[in-house]
């Protein structure tokens, strides 16, 4: 790997490859009202989906202002949801523990754990601007002094080894190989420690990457990995699971609901609701223990 010079220190970075180039400049031009709109609510701004039964009465809703309203506040629901899941799985935390989010985007996950365990945290995003924006969002709530967020590679994050209680991507692994972000996580991670990954994956029992696995890549500029390879990737880089969950079928609710939503839709929920239902695709939780 080239080695650039970084700056007044003399400390040496690996260069971002042309793709993470590619990936950062997506990040810092994202402004989907499905995001920042859900995200105004109460200032969590998430970029995951969604898990659980919608309700959808709010489908019927006689007013078209109040009827958008309560659609967009039932889709961050369901993503709060998932925020959620996760953060209940980083194991017992206490607050001088410190927990590492990979790919944390416009910051939500981070703050969702902090209030959670009340834990310090440090989150990672390939974007500057996703990362100016969830320090500003940190500040406002008076956290900064402990959710941190840093313009980073995650593969690469130069945090303290063995410095962390636990660490998490949602919605992040299909940017990067799955080989070095686990060796990563496994550094960073103390004897003991915990980690969780909510992702799409390819289902290896149908086969090969589908059409519909290979629309999402190309409208999220990713490349979302076979299910096989989390674990075995986890199994090279000391990440033994504790928990697996297919969350493919209490994914699905949210896909149809925001399909009807719209004020918010951004064209790729055919193509979700088509791959989960073809079996090509699968919404998983990895809980695994950092041995
Ligand atoms: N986990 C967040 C955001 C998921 S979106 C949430 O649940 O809300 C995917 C995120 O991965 C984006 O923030 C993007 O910037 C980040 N990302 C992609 N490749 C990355 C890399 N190599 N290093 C750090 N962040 C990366
Ligand atoms: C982020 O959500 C999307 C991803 C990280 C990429 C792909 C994820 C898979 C599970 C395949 P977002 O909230 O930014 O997306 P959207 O704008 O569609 O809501
Ligand atoms: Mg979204």
């Amino acid at each position: 790997m080239t080695i650039a010079p970084a700056g007044a220190k003399g400390i040496s970075l690996p260069t971002q490859s042309t793709y993470q180039n590619r990936v950062a400049d997506y990040w810092n031009a994202e402004e989907n009202p499905v995001n920042l709109e859900l995200g105004k609510i109460d200032d969590l701004y998430h970029h995951h989906y969604g898990i659980g039964d919608a309700d959808r009465s709010v489908l019927d809703e006689p007013d078209p202002v109040r009827r958008q309203e309560r659609l967009t506040a039932e889709l961050h629901r369901l993503e709060h949801a998932q925020a959620e899941l996760l953060a209940s799985r980083l194991g017992p935390l206490t607050p001088d523990d410190r927990v590492f989010d990979a790919g944390c985007g416009r910051g939500g996950g981070s703050i969702v754990a902090n209030l959670r365990h009340g834990c310090h945290a440090d989150g990672v995003t390939i974007s500057a601007k996703q990362a100016a924006f969830a320090n500003e969002q940190a500040r406002a709530r008076g956290v900064d002094d402990k959710v941190r967020y840093h313009h980073r590679n995650m593969l690469d994050t130069g945090f303290a080894t063995g410095g962390y209680a636990a660490s998490w991507n949602n919605e992040s692994t299909m940017y990067v190989e799955l080989d070095l972000l686990f060796a990563e996580h496994a550094r960073l991670l103390r004897r003991g420690g915990r980690y969780v990954v909510i992702t799409g994956c390819y289902n290896d029992t149908y086969g090969r990457a589908s059409r519909e696995v290979s629309l999402i890549n190309a409208h999220y500029i990713c490349d979302i990995h076979p299910r096989s390879e989390y674990f075995r990737a986890m199994a090279r880089n000391r990440l033994v699971p504790v928990h697996v969950e297919d969350l493919t079928a209490t994914a699905l609710p949210y896909w149809e609901l925001r399909q009807e939503a719209e004020h918010l839709v951004t064209g790729i929920e055919e193509t979700f609701l088509d791959a989960y239902r073809n079996g090509s695709f699968q919404y998983l939780l990895i809980v695994a223990d950092r041995v």
